[in-house]
């Protein structure tokens, strides 16, 4: 069996039959038990994908193979996030439309991804621009619209003027004051938008982060963006302030309000002292949080007290009120930093807003048969930084009949965030093959919610938000069965190069065309992959490439060469589970370390036979060349996993101890090399007083060791 590693032509082989043998697709009326084994999918808007991208997926794509070899019949879809401006200003860059931009991409992204091997199910993709599927985009603003969830306000809004849109809070950097998707200063501009009610749902949204297997990092992210805030209203006349330190209410000077402010000027009563209070002008207080005023406690507070000498106010020591007292000075509130989310966008790439504007009846929803409200071609697609959108100038399109009366109506001519576009499309893909609905409520009742879902912190405080809130809303307005999207969550780090992130002005930007084309995509794959933790994120370098080649390589020759050696039986046990383990805490690089240290013994029958199993998920075209030259039937990605045997098997489980504040709770027993979160988990079961998610600020984890809930 001595013949060359020809990487080329394996993979192309195994490619073509896949391909024709529907290897990715699932029967999900069949399954049993589905498995949904989400990741993110890309927005279409550079010419090809990113290693950042290849590292991801690879991850995604080793644990549903794994899974899939336990027993799971797992969905792994992937679509495309077209829509929306990062698409839009790509398509600008390159001036190019940006539906012929679209076409081309998201053939590319989808060529890489093939030649990286990662089995996704392309018989239920979506593509967010397509009009099959943005025709349920607008259903459900409709179905928000009706529920008294999407309304139409006047409101200061941040406007880009290199984008010539209006962006959510959320897509700007700095505390608001830059675009993140051009780094330029946004401003301030008052206009009449579409938001969704997010806020109604905030109480909710911290929570239902509880019982969710997320890790730490994204819940507290989420909590801080969410901001609850538990503090007392106090009147002061006719203004109301929140605040957090009711007992500092004697020692209040002032009462501080935004620029622009109705009352500023005048003065309120202190309520207790009955004095007169200046109501004066902080460019610190926020317009949209808590009441919009605040007492100024200058002698208790830093930003009072600066701004009190700024403008020579009266500075008070006055004794501060106790507990008792404190909580008769006013009433209890709960205020949330969240704001509701504007969808509003002046640009043209994206879903028209399904909303018709007629004189007589005001807005009106279009009705669900005349869905979808197709993205009209506009000659000049660019931005007018008019404050409307280039859909505006499509007289034709925007001159309708009202569908209530039937007048003569003008259609609203904005289109709506790309982040409504993916706050629902896990939801569609189990029913791509259904045009006459959403998705099929058996369906979603047996697929969803999603099982493992990774992704990026860099969309926690949005996009993993918002679909938790579609998904709550549908839920309550009787569309879904279940309130949370994502039971699972894991966030992948990042790849770096040369000590920093990639960058076209670092000049450091690697693509995975170099390397697909020179070492092929099994090697790149498990270079990535044996740089780091998938959560952790790693550094990707030439000598890892070529130490993946030569390991690659190594697996053939051992593989294909003859039978002599004598396995142990307790070696093979231990990689099995080792291997394993790795896999389920996403440390593909323990695993690959661990199948490189078993290679040498793989030299009989049954050994070659186990190692090419534990390699398929990492070097899947390698390892169905290996698996055929073994004589073994097509396919080994739907082999059993190698079973374990038990009697072989020696140490495997580890006592922890627990401890809270760096005090000695007690202990738990857990699997040798068990995750952090895995351990978090069983330390709360074990009711030895370790805090909830909530009361924890910090985890540190001495692996195998030891684990310490910091709560201060
Ligand atoms: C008096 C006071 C005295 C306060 C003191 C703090 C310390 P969190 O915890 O984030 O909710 N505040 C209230 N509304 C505000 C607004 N719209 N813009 C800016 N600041 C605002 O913060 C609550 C505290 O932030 C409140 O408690 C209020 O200042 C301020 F020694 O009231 B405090
Ligand atoms: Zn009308």
């Amino acid at each position: 069996m001595a013949q060359p590693y020809e990487t080329a032509a394996i993979e192309a082989k195994w490619r073509a039959r896949w391909e024709a043998a529907d290897l990715g697709q699932v029967d999900l009326d069949a399954a049993n038990e589905v498995f949904v084994n989400l990741a993110e999918f890309p927005y279409p808007s550079a010419e090809g994908l990113h290693v950042g991208h290849v590292f991801k997926y690879s991850g995604v794509d080793v644990l549903g193979r794994y899974r899939r070899m336990r027993g799971l019949e797992v969905f792994q879809p992937i679509g495309f996030d077209a829509f929306g401006i990062h698409t839009e200003n790509y398509a600008l860059r390159v001036g190019e439309h940006p539906k012929a931009l679209t076409a081309r991409t998201t053939e590319r992204f989808g060529e890489q991804m093939a030649r990286l091997g990662i089995g996704w199910d392309w018989s239920r993709s979506i593509d967010t621009s397509d009009p099959r599927y943005y025709r349920w985009t607008q259903w459900l603003l409709v179905r928000l619209f009706e529920a008294g969830l999407m309304y139409r306000q006047e409101a200061p809004v941040l406007w880009c003027p290199s984008c010539l849109t209006v962006l959510a809070r959320e897509q700007t950097e700095s505390g608001g004051s830059r675009c993140e998707r051009c780094d330029t200063a946004v401003v301030e501009k008052v206009m009449t938008q579409w938001f969704l009610r997010i806020t109604a749902y905030a109480e909710r949204l911290v929570e239902g982060l509880e019982e969710l297997d997320w890790p730490e990092r994204a819940k507290r992210l989420q909590r801080q963006w969410i901001g609850r805030s538990e503090g007392t209203e106090i009147d002061f006349g006719q203004l109301v302030v929140f605040t957090t330190r009711p007992d500092t209410l004697p020692a209040v000077t002032f009462i501080a309000v935004p620029a622009g402010h109705s009352s500023a000027g005048s003065t309120v009563p202190h309520p207790l002292s009955g004095v007169e209070l200046p109501v004066c002008e902080a460019d610190y207080v926020i317009d949209s949080y808590g009441t919009g005023a605040v007492m100024g406690v200058p002698a208790h507070d830093e930003r009072d007290r600066r701004f009190a000498e700024s403008v020579g106010l009266t500075i008070s020591e006055a004794p501060l009120l106790n507990a008792e007292q404190a909580a008769r000075v006013g009433r209890r509130a709960v205020r949330y930093r969240l704001r509701d989310w504007l969808i509003s966008r002046q640009r043209y790439w994206g879903p028209p807003i399904p909303i018709v504007h007629c004189e007589r009846c005001g807005p009106v929803a279009v009705p669900d048969d005349q869905l979808p409200v197709a993205l009209p071609d506009v000659d000049d697609f660019r931005p007018k930084g008019t404050g409307v959108s280039p859909l505006a100038t499509a007289q034709d399109w925007v001159a309708t009949a009202c569908p209530d009366c039937s007048r003569p109506a003008l259609r609203e001519t904005d289109v709506s965030d790309t982040f409504v576009d993916s706050a629902w499309y896990f939801l569609r893909y189990p029913s791509t093959d259904f045009d006459d609905r959403p998705w099929d409520p058996d369906r979603t009742a047996k697929v969803l919610p999603v099982d493992f879902y990774a992704g990026g912190p860099e969309h926690v405080q949005r996009h993993h938000l918002y679909a938790r809130f579609i998904t709550m809303a549908l839920h309550d307005l009787g569309h879904i069965p279940f309130e949370e999207p994502f039971s699972r969550i894991r966030l992948g780090g990042l790849i770096v190069r040369d000590g920093a992130k990639m960058s076209k002005s670092r000049g450091n930007v690697v693509t995975p065309d170099d390397y697909l084309d020179t070492v092929g995509g099994d090697v790149l794959r498990g270079a990535l992959l044996f740089s780091a933790p998938w959560e952790q994120g790693g550094e990707f370098t030439d000598s890892g490439v070529a130490g993946i080649e030569r390991f690659l390589a190594r697996s053939w020759r051992t593989i294909t060469g003859p039978d002599t050696g004598h396995a142990s039986a307790a070696h093979q046990a231990a990689t099995i589970v080792a291997v394993s383990n790795a896999i389920e805490r996403l440390s593909f690089n323990v695993a690959i370390a661990r199948l490189m240290e078993f290679l040498p013994a793989a030299t009989t029958p049954e050994a070659k036979r186990v190692f090419v199993r534990l390699l398929a998920p990492f070097a899947p075209h390698l390892a169905e060349e290996l698996w055929e030259l073994l004589g073994e039937n097509h396919s080994v990605h739907t082999q059993p996993w190698p079973e374990v045997d038990s009697s072989a098997l020696e140490r495997t489980t580890v006592e922890i101890v627990i401890q809270v504040d760096g005090r000695r709770r007690g202990n738990v027993s857990v699997d040798l090399g068990d995750s952090e979160d895995k351990v978090v988990e069983a330390a709360r079961r074990s009711e030895c007083g370790a805090p909830a998610g909530s009361e924890t600020s910090r985890v540190v984890y001495v692996q195998d060791r030891l684990i310490n809930f910091v709560t201060h």
